[in-house]
């Protein structure tokens, strides 16, 4: 394999880890827990791994273990430092016993149940020290939880000797994770099962996890291009870059993105949702912008749009809840035509669901109304919101010009950022974080703990001062409605709108859509002064303020 200079120099950096996981540790347990809600139900759901202690590691004795096998998952998108997780993982799992195997399941969950695997060698798993990307084992979206797959797994997993499995996810795939755990645990299995909280959209965070790992790494490699756009905008002043960032539901990707790069216009979808607005309140707001700026003589600007804000409009949501319904109907599983799924659709749904329906404009309509992913979510990045958006402020442009409202001249290009960033190679945040969540959970394996969340806190400080240790996923849990059924799932974390991070936003989001008030923040840098290279995310550091 030939390799870049960048990633042979980047294969010698070694990752910082915690100082309580520099040696042997001992695990200091906190009070019960309690699940965020529905306490009763998650209960009795998960009666052996329900209101499990909170876990720090301190520094410990060593202990002697015999020799043991771990296995690990990919699971969903990709997100930087998933490599790295790997790595801390195998050199924990090494430092307990050498004798120790790791083996990657490949593609994804799928990989457990099709009984598809390798083993992680020494050799391969230098190849892919701080590199970006899933591709040593690759991951999926397999959708864990049928009792068959369980079983199925348990059949690989006793045939290599693994006695736990760490699953790397966001909030679906740590909610899979955690009912196998519970399932091997009442089943009496012997095998552990811990998760690790992944996922470019940050918006599996709370309490307990600070953030979810590759969110700064996606953040900081679509601000240098979001900077870079802007720098090009202001040098022709002749257009408005619509630019639709990922984030498939929460908009923390375009809220840190807007905090970096400082933007004319960013839409957060949880303000949206929360100011009940109609998609022509959100192409008044942009249209505004631009207004007031032409009236300036400024036809040019940057208005960054979450990937998820369509679901977020509140008439639009509703449509979506009962388009989710409509399609987990036993009639709709057997439909196999796109153009029959949506008549299937027209003829289910309410009246004033259908009048929505029918006002989008149709591309739109059809995304909402055909497939799900294996979530049951609608796939947004196939949405063209940017284009959508700027169609639309160009028609309110038109009829305010008849009306001498507006004078300017209205050139607009589009941009989507998602697959761009989700495979960069970590920043050293995220090596260092990811391979000290991977280190970490072989310290909850080698403390016999299942059912439990690798969490790394305190990381607005420097790496030695990070707190390891483990949170019960349960915690996070509560009851959700999922393909038409009440489930037990990780609470999604979305944008609060009287959080830090968005406050400041508001509080300066008025001067940046005036002025041009633009950062350009550039590459990401792995060498040379801390403040360039280790600096966390914006969203971070705010949150963090004591
Ligand atoms: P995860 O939550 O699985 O980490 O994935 C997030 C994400 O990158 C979203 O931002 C995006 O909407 C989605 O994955 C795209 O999915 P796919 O990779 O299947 O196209």
């Amino acid at each position: 394999m030939t390799i870049s200079n960048l990633q042979k120099a980047r294969a010698a950096y070694q990752p910082k880890l915690p100082k309580a996981l520099q040696g042997p540790v001992k695990a200091v347990e906190g009070a019960a827990t309690q699940s965020v809600g529905n306490q009763a139900e998650i209960k009795e759901l998960f009666p052996n791994t329900y209101g499990m202690p909170v876990i720090t590691f301190e520094p410990g004795d060593p202990i002697e273990l015999p020799p043991f096998n771990v296995g690990i998952i990919l699971s969903g998108g990709q997100a930087p430092g998933g490599h790295n997780v790997i790595s801390g993982l195998f050199d924990g799992v090494k430092s307990l016993n050498p004798a120790n195997k790791l083996y990657g399941f490949i593609l994804g969950p799928g990989g457990l149940v099709d009984h598809n695997y390798m083993e992680i060698t020494p050799e391969l798993m230098d190849q892919y020290r701080n590199t970006g990307g899933f591709d040593i084992i690759g991951s999926g979206r397999t959708k864990l939880e049928e009792e068959d797959q369980f079983e199925k797994g348990i059949q690989i997993l006793r045939e290599l000797g693994i006695k736990a499995l760490v699953i790397i996810g966001g909030d679906d795939s740590n909610t899979n994770a955690c009912v196998l755990a519970e399932y091997y645990a009442a089943k009496k299995y012997g095998v552990q099962v811990i998760g690790c909280p992944k996922t470019i959209d940050g918006d599996l965070k709370n309490e307990q996890i600070e953030t979810s790992f590759g969110f700064d790494t996606a953040c900081k490699t679509y601000s240098e291009m979001i900077g870079n756009i802007q720098r090009d905008c202001n040098s022709s002043r002749k257009y408005w870059h619509f630019i639709k960032l990922m984030g498939r539901s929460a908009s923390h990707i375009a809220l840190e993105c807007a905090l970096q790069c400082q933007p004319n216009v960013c839409l957060i979808s949880e303000e949206v949702e929360a100011k009940a607005m109609s998609l022509d309140d959100v192409v008044t707001y942009i249209a505004q912008a631009v207004a007031t700026r032409a009236a300036e003589g400024n036809n040019f600007g940057t208005v960054l749009i979450p990937e998820g804000i369509i679901e977020f409009i509140p008439a639009i949501k509703k449509l979506i809840a009962e388009l989710n319904d409509v399609l987990a109907m036993p009639e709709a599983q057997s439909i196999t035509s796109a153009n029959e799924q949506i008549e299937f659709v027209k003829g289910h749904l309410s009246y004033e669901n259908l009048a929505v329906f029918k006002s989008l404009p149709s591309d739109v309509a059809a995304q909402l109304a055909l497939d799900r992913d294996p979530h049951g979510n609608v796939q947004v990045s196939l949405i063209e919101t940017e284009k959508l958006l700027s169609r639309m402020v160009a028609d309110k442009l038109a009829v305010w010009k008849r009306s001498g409202k507006y004078v300017g001249k209205f050139g607009s290009q589009h941009h989507f950022f998602g697959y761009e960033g989700r495979c960069a190679a970590p920043s050293n945040y995220d090596a260092d974080y990811c391979y000290s969540l991977g280190y970490n959970a072989s310290r909850l394996i080698a403390n016999g703990k299942t059912g439990y969340m690798s969490v790394i806190k305190n990381t607005t400080a420097p790496a030695a001062e990070w707190v390891a240790g483990g949170v019960p996923i349960t915690m996070m849990m509560n009851l959700e409605k999922r393909n038409g059924k009440m489930k037990p799932v990780i609470r999604k974390a979305l944008v609060e709108l009287d959080g830090a991070p968005f406050k400041f936003f508001a509080a300066h989001r008025e001067q940046w859509a005036k002025e041009t008030a633009y950062v350009y923040p550039g590459p990401i840098q792995y060498w040379g002064p801390s403040e360039v290279c280790d600096q966390t995310t914006k969203t971070l550091q705010l949150e963090q303020v004591k």
